[in-house]
């Protein structure tokens, strides 16, 4: 069967949510790195973003249309609950996660904590100030959301987990994660539950310098 082509980097976390949902449905993949912002990288994405997908004739950019591929397309567990409240929980999640936390909890906070020490600069802490409420009040409202579940879906895993471990995993190992998620204990016990799998083992991406 045609393989499967990840275009991306393991450290940028929608790529580890594609590569999770890959390996979790144990589909035969690659993941190539990209030449960022080149012709042929704008040929495939449009906005100039990461991961893109290529499956024989196919290409696909946007996580949540490639996740829904991957989870459709291949045999293997299945990343979607099998009832319709479950299924639409999960798309809750997903749109909440794209919407209300990548961009305070990658773009803002770990970009300057993270990724900019990691390329030699300096984090602004200006940001990062006004960025830390934000992220206390949505950590807190995921720990709620776990309260009478294992999963951000039900008691399954999901295409919903896939979206959200990349992003706790950079803010877990940040100088701040230990306080932040401080008494979360729903949240410990779904990032233990997220640990024990192979899809996320898996892809671990490499450690910044900053995380050491
Ligand atoms: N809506 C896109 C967002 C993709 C995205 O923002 N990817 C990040 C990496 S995690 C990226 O390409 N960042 C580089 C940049 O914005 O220049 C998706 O769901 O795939």
């Amino acid at each position: 069967m045609t393989k499967v082509i990840i275009h991306g980097f393991a450290p940028s976390s929608y790529t580890r949510t594609v590569s999770m949902a890959l390996e979790h449905k144990g589909v035969d993949y690659e993941l190539i790195p990209l030449d960022f912002g080149s012709d042929g990288h704008r040929a495939m994405h449009p906005f100039v973003k990461m991961p893109v997908m290529q499956h024989g004739d196919l290409t696909l950019f946007e996580s949540n249309a490639i996740c829904h591929y991957v989870d459709d397309a291949f045999d293997g567990p299945s990343l979607s609950p099998d009832n319709a409240a479950g299924r639409a929980q999960m798309e809750q999640w997903i749109s909440a996660i794209n919407d209300y936390y990548y961009d305070p909890f990658i773009r803002q906070f770990v970009m300057q904590r993270i990724v900019a020490p990691s390329r030699g600069g300096e984090a602004d802490e200006d940001i990062i100030a006004a960025t830390l409420p934000v992220m206390r009040e949505r950590i807190d409202i995921i720990d709620k959301a776990l309260a009478d579940r294992l999963y951000l879906a039900g008691d399954t895993f999901s295409l919903a987990d896939c979206f959200l471990a990349p992003i706790f995993f950079y803010v877990g190992i940040s100088p701040e994660g230990n306080e932040l998620f401080a008494g979360k204990n729903k949240i410990a016990e779904w990032k233990a539950r997220i640990g024990d799998h192979d899809c996320f083992k898996n892809t671990m991406p490499p450690k910044p310098q900053a995380a050491e």
